[in-house]
């Protein structure tokens, strides 16, 4: 029988990966619930720093506030690292953007032209190509654990997307007009998120946060932010982002900080 999409098994990702421990360690299920889940269970197992849990399929992949995270098997990279970080837990966030920039950088070199969308989407147009939960686990009074999931949209066709997401998703297939070996491009992306990660200890976040504003499709545009909980909304300008990864608005004259959080964010036009 013909094989209908490219093989993500332990064997094929270890492969030649350039990597010392970002997916050194892996924790591969043909299907489970959420590697999120999997991975705050193996973090707090002890799983080591830069374990990688990823399945061909998730039943309940998760978004952000529980929304789901539709994760059809062969068709996508639905993964999460466990991070064991020396940083202090505050800066923990900012692994959001470190797995943007680096998926980033990965997708760069497959020729499609990454636009990041503040705080945790890459995008294609208005249509999102891949998405990041990021989660703290609390092991004891001073030893945490991050886990970065990453969900991206690789080898979908249009009518592989149910309804209520197919005018706002998108693939790499669908842009590139060809399948991306998906193997292949996970390594990528775990050695850009070691060479990041590696880069914080001696030198902070300054790298990731340029390299994130380089990428970054929010900055200078006019943006209403829409709080999830009570829908209350501001517009403004994205001015920038400041060391904390916060979105810096200007709206009404006022300089207003944006949490990550609980917002969505449209933009309204120049
Ligand atoms: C996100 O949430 O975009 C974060 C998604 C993180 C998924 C990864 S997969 C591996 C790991 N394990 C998990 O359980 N999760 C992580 P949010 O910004 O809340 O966006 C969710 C919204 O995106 C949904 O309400 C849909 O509208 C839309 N959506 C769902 N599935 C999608 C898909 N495959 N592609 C594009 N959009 C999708």
């Amino acid at each position: 029988m013909q094989k209908t999409f490219d093989n993500i098994l332990t064997k094929t990702i270890k492969e030649n990966l350039q990597t010392k421990y970002i997916g050194q360690n892996i924790f591969y299920k043909e299907e489970t619930s959420s590697t999120n889940t999997d991975a705050k269970k193996l973090a707090k197992e002890n799983a080591p720093n830069g374990s990688l849990v990823i399945a061909e399929t998730q039943g309940a992949g998760r978004g952000r506030l529980d929304r789901n995270f539709f994760s059809p098997k062969g068709k996508g990279l639905w993964f999460s690292l466990i991070l064991r970080p020396k940083f202090k837990i505050e800066d923990a966030p900012k692994c959001t953007l470190l797995a943007a920039v680096a998926v980033a950088l990965a997708m760069e070199e497959t020729g499609v032209k990454p636009e990041i969308k503040w705080p945790n989407d890459i995008m294609r147009g208005n249509k999102k190509l891949v998405g990041i939960l990021t989660e703290l686990v609390t092991l004891s009074a001073n030893d945490y654990a991050v886990i970065v999931g990453i969900g991206i949209n690789v080898n979908f066709t249009e009518s592989d997307f149910p309804e209520d997401i197919r005018n706002i998703a998108t693939s790499l297939a669908i842009i590139k007009g060809e399948n991306v070996e998906r193997a292949k491009f996970l390594q990528r992306i775990l050695f850009f998120t070691e060479d990041l990660y590696d880069k914080i200890e001696t030198e902070g976040f300054g790298e990731i946060l340029n390299l994130w504003r380089k990428f970054s499709v929010t900055l200078n545009k006019n943006i209403r932010v829409i709080n999830a909980g009570d829908k209350r909304e501001i517009t403004g300008r994205a001015l920038d982002i400041d060391e904390d990864g916060a979105l810096i608005v200007k709206s009404d004259g006022k300089i207003i900080k944006v949490l990550a959080g609980d917002v969505s964010i449209r933009e309204v036009g120049n």
